[in-house]
């Protein structure tokens, strides 16, 4: 095949693959447990990468809207199983971000367990996409998709009691509730899922957002990435070679 010599061994540049499309943005996955830290690191990031665009995007923000019977009986409903997402749609949007397109995320009620109806959250095409949540790294599509992938490791006893604080502030729920959900649902999806798939994380930060040595080496390790990125508005082919091996 006519690939010239910078492609060898490697398939030419397709007719979709626009030179002059503009790059892909830097898609970075943050997962761990529920009340590890995740927004935490995650506002941190965004604050050191304040000269490029950054959107983040919540997992929860995917939670589907329960229906009346599930309503009627909420203290069954499992939220922590990664059945509770449309992951379809999630994979939607992350992959028309990565494409350039702005998308609507929708907006979630926690207090009413509802999908607003009429109104959505409009993210627009950005540098960086942080996709964040308990169960982003669960479906190997959308891990795919992302560029890094950290896990934010908090001890279980630290989780559970600022799970409890935020509950109670701020959810308007009692301790004995959260604590019998807990031990109904959100512990064993943990170890079921949120656990094992820890292993795809390529960074695991102790202690969460105390962890600013983290957080440095991983934001001048983005910057690092986002200059390579650039270099790919100069050699639009460089970047063909390296999706090739991205996704
Ligand atoms: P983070 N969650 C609710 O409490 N109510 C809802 O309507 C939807 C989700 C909880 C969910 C999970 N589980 O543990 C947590 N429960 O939100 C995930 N029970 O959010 O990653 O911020 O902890
Ligand atoms: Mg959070």
């Amino acid at each position: 095949k006519a690939s010239g010599p910078h492609f060898s061994g490697l398939h030419p540049p397709t007719a979709s693959a626009d030179a002059n499309a503009p790059n892909h943005p830097f898609v970075i996955g943050v997962s761990g447990g529920t009340a590890s830290g995740k927004t935490t690191v995650c506002d941190l990031i965004i604050q050191q990468l304040h000269d490029h665009r950054v959107v983040l995007v919540n997992q929860d923000s995917f939670y589907r809207g329960l229906t009346a019977e599930e309503l009627k009986r909420v203290h069954e409903y499992n939220f922590d199983h990664p059945d509770a997402f449309d992951t379809e749609q999630l994979l939607n949007c992350v992959l028309t971000l990565k494409s350039g397109q702005s998308v609507q995320v929708p907006i979630y009620d926690f207090k009413h367990h509802q999908r607003s109806s009429d109104s959505f959250r409009q993210v627009n095409a950005s540098d960086v996409i942080i996709l964040e949540g308990i169960l982003v790294f669960h479906d190997q599509r959308v891990r795919n998709l992302m560029n890094m992938r950290i896990f934010v490791d908090t001890d279980d006893d630290v989780r559970l009691s600022r799970r409890i604080k935020r509950d109670t502030v701020e959810r308007g729920r009692d301790v004995s509730s959260v604590l019998e959900q807990y031990a109904k649902f959100v512990k064993p999806a943990f170890d079921e899922f949120v656990l094992p798939s820890k292993k795809y994380a390529d960074v695991i930060i102790p202690r969460g957002g105390e962890n600013h040595v983290a957080i440095d080496l991983i934001v001048q390790h983005i910057h690092t990435k986002l200059g390579q990125h650039d270099l790919c508005k100069i050699y639009p082919n460089a970047y063909i070679i390296q999706s090739t091996f991205q996704i």
